[in-house]
């Protein structure tokens, strides 16, 4: 009896895990940390179509901006004005600021190019990765 009350904790135990972690899941939530010159995390997964509340705090000292790109697109080694027409969504943060806003996750499942489109981030290091993937 003592035995079997074990197992079931440490079941119970393992899925509180997987839940924490999210399981490799999608959310309708972003959380990015932004600061001089990275995204944290740098790895987003959302669910196709669903509207997705991104709440954006810029720690860092400049103005930064979490720009998602077209699926199949990217800003190449530098984002200039010819990059605009690729540009899915994007939120500005002043510096010590936050943001909270929503947008709509694209309904194409992938992987989309994400980075800051202020003058010299992308080539200080600020990107990342927004994986759509479908949903229920
Ligand atoms: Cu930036």
């Amino acid at each position: 009896m003592k035995k079997h009350f074990t197992f079931v904790l440490l079941l119970s135990a393992f899925a509180l895990i997987l839940a924490a972690c999210g399981g490799g899941g999608s959310s309708t939530t972003i959380n990015v940390t932004m600061t001089d010159f990275h995204f944290e995390p740098m790895e987003f997964t959302v669910p196709a179509g669903e509207e997705i509340t991104v709440n954006a705090v810029n720690n860092g000292a400049v103005e930064h901006e979490f720009v998602i790109f077209k699926l199949g697109t990217d800003a190449g080694e530098k984002f200039g004005d010819e990059d605009e027409e690729n540009i899915y969504w994007e939120v500005e943060v002043m510096p010590g600021q936050s943001v909270t806003t929503t947008f709509t996750a694209p309904t194409e499942p992938g992987e989309y190019y994400v980075t800051c489109g202020i003058e010299g981030h992308l080539e200080a290091g600020m990107n990342a990765k927004l994986t759509v993937v479908a949903g229920d």
